[in-house]
């Protein structure tokens, strides 16, 4: 037996834990176990009421007009989006458009989105979406991670996978916009995605989840031999894909060390199973640990193969020099790196342990000094269903469980004695949520400088918590205080779909600007287009014909636009160009063309442009639609089309 499939070695309390919850539900194990989750789900459990606002041992309300202490970049699941929300008071902030479309902002809309929607999608999917508008209209938002310096944030970016087409996008912490967004190829999903922490991001790291056969060209379905899932690094500054390597498995979570060595992702279906029954075979899956200066090596050497412009790397089968499978319970799903710098915990999910490894021993293991199961130095049984974790940085782990609706609260250090076989218990306490916790993150807690305040519990179901909103519930953030020794709920907050992950992020690290740069990048198209037309956004508001393309240009002032009506003529295609010239903080103006499916926002010194096709003849008001005087309701025009 090879190292990476003996998971015999050093296993202890999994043999006594793990393998026997699988083993004690035979065959159908994982379903059952599965099943049990959404039944409790479902069923709805008896959960002991627990007062709304317990006092905690800090304060949590942020009264009108005060300023909350942190940021939470909350990922929108399947609405595409991320929410800012503030912490501790949980107020949402603002929403920042990504994968989705948006009404207010004209996001999908504008010239300026489509071109972040756009540019970065491979050859074969434009021609996917030629028929249909040209972009995709939904993504599955996961996994929302700042950019780092130095093992902390430096409110650069912050990146995140889009899980439903395969895509991975930029958000600049500046203006809160998203600048970037590349579709991965090779790749069949995108769901782990964790960035670089050290020196700096640097690398984004993006976990393929799903095999599919290399090509994926429609002549392959059962030959699990020929599927492939893929991990990818893409470089953060230029977000153009720096390198693919095929592994074994199905890919789920993803995370990096604090050395900038290694990237390690928890991986299912090591059967390589492409049904429900074959993925459960086994008991045991992987962590993949990806040895970064080796695949950097092999990268300049030339190894491997260059597909659709990407080099793909081989990271399959035994002793892997750039990859290595170490063996961990069936289904693990979180992985995540403690601020101490060493420790990296796997969440079993199907397993009611965590795995705990040193990743100090990671050299040892690529040359062969050790094996696999020696990189483990830790693994406490906590209850059902574990899947994140996270640290207050005072040597404590904070696991979800999912299938017990409950937060873990455990000590490293007490994990490892008793896995030395000491009589200790690493448990401090477990605390019930409402209900069926994912994610769960702590205040500034995946950095090295978790400062151990706040903890959120992203809670899959709110069922009873809120007034009822009829079929579709939302669902449920609660903040907890973790400051003292004993974990506290203090606020329930409803989320709409879907908040899989968050970070929490300092206020002293995120700058945000109040009015746009006129050199900023986002808009330089429409800077270069006016300047080929000698306008001067900032003052013309001018119409240019060029053959049937007709640009308008037109500048914004509380309360009137720079022009008050313009012609073009029935099938022309119209460009509008509206400039926000007020040099005013939180003084956003919008423009909306009635019946013709047109709305955007121009925040100030911002150039904001949208083209369509002008084949509704007649009269059309365009209005601002951001109020932004007194006299908003005012600030309009019309667009003569005439009938050709
Ligand atoms: Cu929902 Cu991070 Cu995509 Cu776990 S993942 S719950
Ligand atoms: Cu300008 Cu409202």
């Amino acid at each position: 037996m090879t190292d990476r499939n003996d998971f015999r070695l050093n296993r202890r309390q999994l043999l006594g834990s793990s393998v026997a919850v699988a083993a004690g539900v035979g065959a159908v194990a994982p379903r059952a176990l599965l099943g049990a989750g959404a039944g409790l789900a479902a069923g709805g459990i008896a959960a002991p009421a627990l007062a709304q606002g317990t006092p905690g041992n800090q304060e949590y309300v942020v009264h009108p007009g005060e300023l909350d202490e942190y940021y939470v970049l909350l990922s929108g699941g399947h609405s595409g989006e991320v929410r800012i929300m503030g912490l501790p008071s949980m107020r949402e902030l603002i929403r920042v458009p990504i994968f989705n479309r948006e009404s207010a902002t004209g996001w999908g809309l504008t010239n300026e989105s489509r071109k972040v929607l756009t540019e970065g999608l491979t050859p074969e999917t434009v021609e996917f979406l030629k028929d249909k508008g040209g972009v995709y209209t939904n993504g599955d938002a996961h996994h929302p991670h700042p950019s780092f310096t130095d093992g902390t944030y430096d409110g650069r970016y912050f990146f995140i996978n889009d899980k439903a087409n395969t895509r991975v996008a930029r958000v600049r912490l500046d203006v809160m916009k998203c600048d970037k967004i590349i579709e991965l190829p090779n790749q069949h999903t995108v769901h782990g995605l964790r960035v670089q922490k050290y020196p700096r991001t640097g690398y984004v790291f993006a976990n393929g989840e799903d095999g599919v056969p290399l090509p994926n060209d429609g002549s392959v379905l059962d030959d699990p031999k020929q599927y492939f899932s893929i991990f990818s690094a893409i470089d953060g500054d230029t977000m153009e894909v720096a390198w693919q390597i095929k592994v074994d498995g199905n890919l789920d979570n993803v995370d990096a060390d604090y050395q900038g060595k290694y990237a390690f992702a928890t991986c299912y279906n090591s059967e390589g199973g492409v049904t429900l029954e074959e993925m459960m075979e086994k008991d045991q899956d992987w962590l993949a640990v990806f040895d970064l200066k080796a695949i950097e090596a092999a990268v300049k050497a030339g190894e491997g193969e260059v597909r659709n412009g990407v080099r793909v790397l081989d990271g399959t089968g035994d002793k892997n020099r750039l990859v290595r499978y170490i063996p961990v319970a069936n289904g693990p799903h979180g992985i995540n790196t403690a601020p101490d710098g060493i420790h990296i915990v796997a969440n079993g999910k199907l397993s009611p342990t965590v795995t705990v490894f040193d990743v100090r021993k990671f050299d040892d293991l690529f040359a062969d000094k050790i094996q696999g199961r020696d990189c483990v130095v830790a693994e406490p049984e906590l209850g059902l269903g574990p899947l994140h974790t996270a640290y207050d940085g005072r040597g404590n782990a904070y696991t979800t469980l999912f299938i017990d609706s409950q937060i873990c609260k455990w000590n490293i250090e007490d994990a490892i004695r008793a896995y030395k076989g000491e009589q200790v218990d690493p448990i401090r306490q477990k605390l019930d949520v409402h209900y069926q916790p994912g994610h769960n993150h702590t205040s500034m807690g995946q950095t090295k400088e978790a400062d151990g305040k706040w903890l959120i519990s992203l809670n899959k179901f709110s069922k009873d918590r809120f007034l009822n909103v009829g079929p579709l519930k939302p669902e449920c953030d609660q903040l907890i205080d973790i400051s003292g020794d004993e974990m506290k709920i203090v606020h329930d907050n409803p989320t709409f779909a879907e908040p899989h992950d968050a970070t929490i992020v300092h206020a002293s690290k995120i700058n945000p600007v109040s009015v746009w740069d006129r050199n900023d990048p986002f808009f330089a198209d429409a800077v270069a287009q006016a300047k080929a037309d000698n306008i001067d956004l900032m003052v013309d508001s001018e119409v240019i014909r060029d053959g049937n393309k007709v640009r308008v240009y037109m500048t914004s002032s509380a309360p009137i636009f720079g022009l008050d009506s313009f012609t073009v003529k029935q099938g022309d295609e119209v460009t509008v160009y509206v400039t926000n010239i007020d040099d005013v903080e939180d003084l956003t103006h919008g423009f909306s063309i009635i019946n013709y499916g047109i709305n955007m926002e121009v925040a100030p010194q911002a150039t904001a442009s949208v083209t369509f096709k002008a084949d509704r003849p007649g009269v059309y008001w365009y209005y601002c639609s951001w109020f932004c005087h007194a006299m908003h309701m005012e600030m309009k025009g019309r667009m003569l089309v005439e009938k050709a």
